[in-house]
């Protein structure tokens, strides 16, 4: 596979941001915090860093709390619109393959189906059970913001985005958080924060056929833009107000997923971070 390229060539020093104002047109901090609905959350994290398990974990301790996955399944097999007269659905691929054998062709598609089946989740109306809640919580698996401040500004910047295709991501990115500024507010990130090295062992742990060929060094690119956007604050963010959002970090270097005492601290440091928001 072309991981090699994808991974490590083309690392142009091309970290400057477009021409774009990258503050135009964008909704205002009380737009992003609108509302007196759910308080909703994000999961941020490297790949295998263990988000899934640690959702598994929220959903048991947290049962009456809505919480959304990531459809990765949906970007592993593209279904087509509409059915045959024999009544299938035709499969026209795995996405999530296609991008990792071939970055420069695929990775504009990847990124712009993950953002719009991402869309998609956190627009549906809020389920019965948040609208009886009396604190009603939302938690998803990622967010719109990852999707363009970890993964396709890192692929841009390892040369798998062109200048153009960066570009018109950017521009309809910031149309459509603008147009849903208020349906899409999200009121903290949870970061699950280990080393690269770490997350390698649990990737090749899952051993997801797709992601046999990911190199540590794609994983520390990845690791650098979570610590940039979420610890330093040093990424350029195309919404000011981004910046005010509360993160809590959990380092998750150690194995969570049999410690109960751990799983325990972290429950209720969830719960702590929630109450003050
Ligand atoms: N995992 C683990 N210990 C942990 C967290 C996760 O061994 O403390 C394993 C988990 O069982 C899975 C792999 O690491 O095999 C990746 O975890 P997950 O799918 O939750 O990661 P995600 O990609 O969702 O962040
Ligand atoms: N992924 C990606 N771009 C995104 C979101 C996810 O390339 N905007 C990829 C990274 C992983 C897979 O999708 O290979 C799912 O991520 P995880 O295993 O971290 O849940
Ligand atoms: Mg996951």
């Amino acid at each position: 596979m072309a991981a090699g390229r994808f991974f490590l060539n083309s690392l142009r020093a091309r970290f400057s941001s477009m021409t774009m104002n990258p503050l135009e047109g964008a909704p205002s901090s009380r737009a992003l915090h609108a509302g007196r609905g759910p308080r909703r959350l994000s999961i941020e994290g490297n790949i295998a860093v263990g988000k899934s398990t640690f959702v598994k974990l929220l959903t048991k301790t947290y049962p009456e709390w809505h919480i959304a996955t990531e459809p990765v399944a949906t970007w592993q097999n593209i279904q087509a619109a509409g059915t045959q007269k024999d009544g299938t659905t035709p499969n026209l691929g795995n996405l999530l393959d296609m991008m990792y054998r071939e970055p420069m062709r695929w990775s504009y598609t990847f990124q712009t189906f993950s953002f719009m089946s991402r869309l998609k989740v956190q627009l549906e109306p809020f389920p019965e059970k948040l609208l009886q809640a009396k604190k009603p919580i939302q938690i998803f698996e990622r967010s719109v913001y990852s999707d363009r401040y970890i993964f396709a500004k890192n692929l841009f910047e390892n040369g798998s985005l062109s200048d153009v295709e960066w570009h018109i991501y950017q521009d309809w990115h910031s149309f459509l958080l603008r147009e849903f500024a208020s349906r899409l507010s999200i009121h903290g990130f949870i970061y699950l924060q280990a080393s690269p090295q770490v997350c390698l062992k649990r990737l090749y742990q899952r051993a997801r056929e797709e992601e046999k060929g990911i190199e540590l060094a794609y994983l520390e690119q990845l690791h650098s833009q979570h610590e940039d956007w979420l610890i330093h604050k040093t990424t350029k963010l195309h919404l000011e107000a981004l910046l005010n959002i509360p993160v809590l970090v959990l380092n998750v270097n150690d194995d969570f997923s049999k410690e109960v005492t751990k799983q325990e601290e972290f429950m209720r440091k969830v719960k702590t971070f929630i109450k003050n928001l």
